[in-house]
């Protein structure tokens, strides 16, 4: 007996949706840029819909391929890495880790030839994942060449005169700020603007992802990926008209992640989305293990977990299958309007 509702005609039904959505948010204000980036590299439909956006994002100023496996500026080569980063060995065997972050008023593009006028750290929304080891001392740097006061707060351990909340904490244009605590809990954590109003600097861009591995934990054999479920209110109505994971509308479809069968995954999960009460993640044909926080003793196992505004989960599972796995928000309209992705498992290559 056929299924009810082939692929084909699923795949017709959100593409429809997604395509709709878009151009609704176009319709409603966001910027269209020209069609340079449009018209390759779209899904085959064969029918005239895509899944999804239609066309490419430019990776030259963010690339969520890059952005999901980085962390300590890793995707830099290291002479300008040196210049955002680095790492001094202290004498109980911890680091002193020193990050140069700056804030900088930049358009970005969130879907293909959907521009965005954010406020970003250094240049790119989410900002640059910091990751630390228990016990180690951060430093950041903070500058701010933005056109309006910013701050950096960090959730974790730290005194109240480096939590960056308060009006006067306010860092303002042209002025710099250092931050300065210990790495504490071990567990998944995030940094964001808390200038006010809070909401317009959160959603605008400012916000990163901040790890804090555990002392003493061996060096894992795993594949680790970050993942910030955001969204974008295109037109100022404090409603998004674009959600994603790490910025880019369908960016994980277009090119899946790939991962391998056998080998262990981790996914740093962060949900950033503002005006929305809740995000969630749901993954196809597999379970996780979900530590809230990363610090959850327990986890659970589940195949889909929400998260309010500024809450995380560590996920961890293992591939069992090759093939494409899809993942998005188990909120039909935020899938539709952007966040969805596929991890493409392949076999272990044995070469004999
Ligand atoms: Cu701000």
């Amino acid at each position: 007996m056929a299924p009810l509702f082939s692929r084909r005609s699923w795949l017709h039904a959100t593409g429809l949706a997604s395509l709709l959505g878009t151009a609704g948010a176009l319709a409603r204000g966001a910027r269209l840029r020209g069609a340079s980036s449009a018209g390759h590299g779209a899904p085959a439909g064969g029918h005239g819909h895509a899944l999804g956006t239609v066309g490419r994002v430019s990776t030259s100023g963010f690339d969520p391929a890059v952005f999901v496996r980085s962390w300590n500026f890793s995707e830099l080569p290291p002479p300008d890495r040196q210049r955002v980063y680095r790492e001094t060995l202290r004498e109980d065997g911890t680091l002193l880790r020193e990050y140069n972050i700056f804030a900088v008023d930049r358009e970005i593009e969130i879907a293909p030839g959907v521009f965005y006028p954010a406020w970003t750290y250094n240049g790119q929304v989410p900002g640059p994942t910091i990751r630390a080891t228990e016990g180690d001392r951060v430093k950041v740097t903070f500058l701010n060449q933005g056109s309006h006061p910013h701050t950096i707060h960090f959730h974790g351990w730290h005194p109240p005169d480096m939590d960056g909340s308060l009006p006067h904490q306010q860092v303002m244009p042209g002025a710099t700020f250092v931050y300065e605590f210990d790495a504490d809990p071990a567990g998944l954590h995030l940094y964001h603007c808390h200038a006010v109003p809070l909401r317009r600097h959160i959603h605008k861009g400012l916000y990163g992802v901040f790890i804090i591995d555990p002392r003493g934990e061996p060096p894992a054999m795993r594949d680790d990926l970050i993942m910030v479920m955001n969204g974008f209110d295109t037109n100022f109505d404090n409603e998004n008209e674009v959600y994603a994971v790490n910025s880019v509308a369908n960016a994980y479809m277009m090119d899946p992640i790939p991962v391998t069968v056998g080998r262990p995954v981790r996914i740093y999960l962060v949900n950033i989305t503002e005006f929305d009460l809740l995000n969630s993640f749901h993954l196809h044909g597999m379970f996780f293990d979900a530590s809230r926080t990363g610090t959850a003793r327990a986890p659970e196992v589940t195949d889909t977990i929400m998260l309010c505004q500024g809450e995380r989960a560590i996920l961890d599972t293992t591939f069992r299958y090759p093939g494409d796995f899809m993942f998005h928000a188990h909120q039909s309209e935020f899938a539709e309007l952007g966040w969805m992705g596929l991890f493409r498992a392949g076999e272990v290559r044995r070469d004999t």
